[in-house]
């Protein structure tokens, strides 16, 4: 299987450039912008790490080593298309158009967080696992009714492809030809628990099998992958080929969420041997300079630009004003249930000291 599923990759740990298939297309441009994007990202997550543990955010689920997968995926899509992220996935909402400081006050525990700008089709993060596969198969399927060419991207981990939303999404989207990508990230982990420890398959992609549906895998720290991949996945599903399943391979660096500490369940000298070997920002550098286009001046600047970008954009979340308490219960149903009400009406008295 893992011969049959091998990895897509364009350019290697090492900076090296090992299929030419789309050279004609990696202009300066597009590597510089890819580049500044992910640097971007991971100022933003070391920032949010750092602000949940001054309690200026709540729990924080950091993405840094997947911002490859996440850039190269949303970069790919169209402003009409779909996005159903999950908790991790805001380096794709970022990519595909969420503001960063409505990102920030999602992780403030902040409704307004949830709220993409108009027109935007951007899912909340979904935290009950695989629940948003069935959400963008029924979306892509609804721009199928339509008529239109729009599709949907839906991100989800490892550890959910073992739960039946799973099952359900890949299936209704393969039989009804649905236009959707299942963008998996595989960062080997679920929580605690190693993929060996989730599943007897050798690969993710191979689950594409059962539903009758391309399984592509890739080296999901090669941002040219996860572009032309999801790109090419994209093509197939205007052109109403169906969907298709991506398997990113990549690694998170860090905790599972703030609240976790990796070292009880793994090696974390592991995680910068990683680094060292197929970092998505470092290999970046290291082809740039075998390009003849890396410019250390130019480096310095991007680095400054995106803490710049991040502290303004701490700025415009801290500067908003006081979180709402009826925001708690008042989205959860469209009408409140009585237990619902119940929670709130103690919750206003505990807050009025009653
Ligand atoms: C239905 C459901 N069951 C359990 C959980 C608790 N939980 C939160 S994240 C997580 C692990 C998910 O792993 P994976 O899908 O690989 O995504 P990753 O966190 O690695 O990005 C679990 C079990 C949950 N959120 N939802
Ligand atoms: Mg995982």
């Amino acid at each position: 299987m893992e011969e049959q599923f091998a990895k897509v990759v364009y350019v290697d740990g090492d900076g090296n450039l090992v299929d030419n298939e789309m050279k004609s297309q990696l202009t300066e441009d597009l590597v510089k912008h890819f580049y500044r994007q992910m640097v971007l990202m991971r100022t933003f997550d070391r920032k949010a790490i750092n602000m949940q543990r001054q309690g200026r955010l709540g729990t924080y689920a950091p993405f840094e080593g997947q911002e490859a997968a996440q850039v190269g995926s949303a970069y790919a899509l169209r402003q009409d298309d779909w996005i159903f992220p999950t908790y991790r996935d805001h380096a794709a909402t970022m990519t595909f158009g969420m503001p960063m400081d409505t990102v920030l006050l999602y992780w403030n525990g902040r409704s307004e967080g949830c709220i993409p700008p108009e027109g935007k089709r951007i899912f909340p993060p979904a935290v009950p696992l695989a629940t948003q596969l069935p959400h963008a198969a029924g979306a892509a399927m609804a721009e199928q009714y339509k008529g239109t060419d729009h599709a949907a991207i839906v991100y989800f981990g490892d550890g959910s492809t073992s739960e039946g939303d799973f099952h359900e999404g890949m299936n209704f989207a393969s039989i009804f030809k649905a236009p959707v990508i299942f963008f998996n990230q595989n960062n080997q982990y679920a929580i605690s628990v190693p993929i060996e420890r989730q599943m007897n398959s050798r690969t993710i992609a191979q689950k594409a099998v059962a539903y009758g549906i391309p399984g592509v895998r890739i080296d999901g720290n090669d941002v040219f992958a996860a572009y032309f991949e999801t790109k090419k996945a994209l093509e197939r599903a205007r052109a109403g080929e169906g969907p298709t399943l991506i398997e990113a391979v990549t690694w998170r660096y860090g905790a599972h969420t703030t609240a976790d500490d990796p070292t009880k369940y793994r090696d974390q000298s592991l995680s910068e041997k990683k680094r060292e070997s197929g970092d998505p920002i470092l290999r970046l550098e290291r082809f740039m300079k075998m390009e003849g286009i890396w410019d250390e001046k130019w480096n310095e600047w991007t680095w400054e630009e995106a803490a710049e970008t991040v502290e303004e954009a701490v700025r415009t979340m801290e500067a908003y004003p006081e979180a709402d308490a009826n925001d708690l219960f008042d989205h959860v149903f469209e009408e409140k249930t009585w237990t619902i009400q119940d929670q709130k009406d103690q919750y206003f008295d505990y807050l009025r000291g009653v």
